[in-house]
């Protein structure tokens, strides 16, 4: 049986989005795969994580940091060594991000598990840890947070 999560995000500008999750079912090996529409981004790209907690009371910031239950460093969503919540990047195009990612590492169930955490996207790109900026293994250098959302279970 397939798992469902949504998320709905929103900031202090005019950046927003929606973003659905689905996981074909609960055995371990499953990917989940990202689905959705981001409005508003400049064109280019937007690093796209989840973040570790689902608090959004003092807006963005209130989620924490990356995703990173195994305590790795940051990366690409194609490395090793990752924090579970780095999903990379989405890309604008004529204002509009078009969200389609397969992931091995997120999971809708058990210790890996996004609900009750938050999307976030960000003002510039994420370096995926192969830049030379001091927070390249730890943010991506990926700048401000735009917009994000708690991700919640889905019917
Ligand atoms: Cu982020
Ligand atoms: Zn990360």
């Amino acid at each position: 049986m397939s798992i469902k999560a949504v998320c709905v995000m929103k900031g202090d500008g005019e950046v927003s989005g929606t973003i659905f999750f689905n996981q074909e079912s609960d055995a371990a090996l499953a990917p989940v795969k990202v689905m959705g529409e981001i409005k508003g981004l400049t064109d280019g790209k937007h690093g796209f994580h989840i973040h570790e907690f689902g608090d959004n009371t003092n807006g963005c910031t209130s989620a924490g940091g990356h995703f990173n239950p195994e305590k790795k460093e940051h990366g690409a969503p194609t490395d090793e060594n990752r924090h579970v919540g780095d999903l990379g990047n989405v890309e604008s195009s004529a204002g509009v991000a078009n969200v389609s990612i397969e992931d091995k590492l997120i999971k809708l169930t058990g210790v890996n598990s996004i609900i009750g955490r938050t999307v976030v996207v960000h003002a510039d790109v994420d370096d995926l840890g192969k830049g030379d900026h001091e927070l390249s293994k730890t943010t991506g250098n990926a700048g401000g947070r735009l917009a994000c959302g708690v991700i919640g279970i889905a019917k």
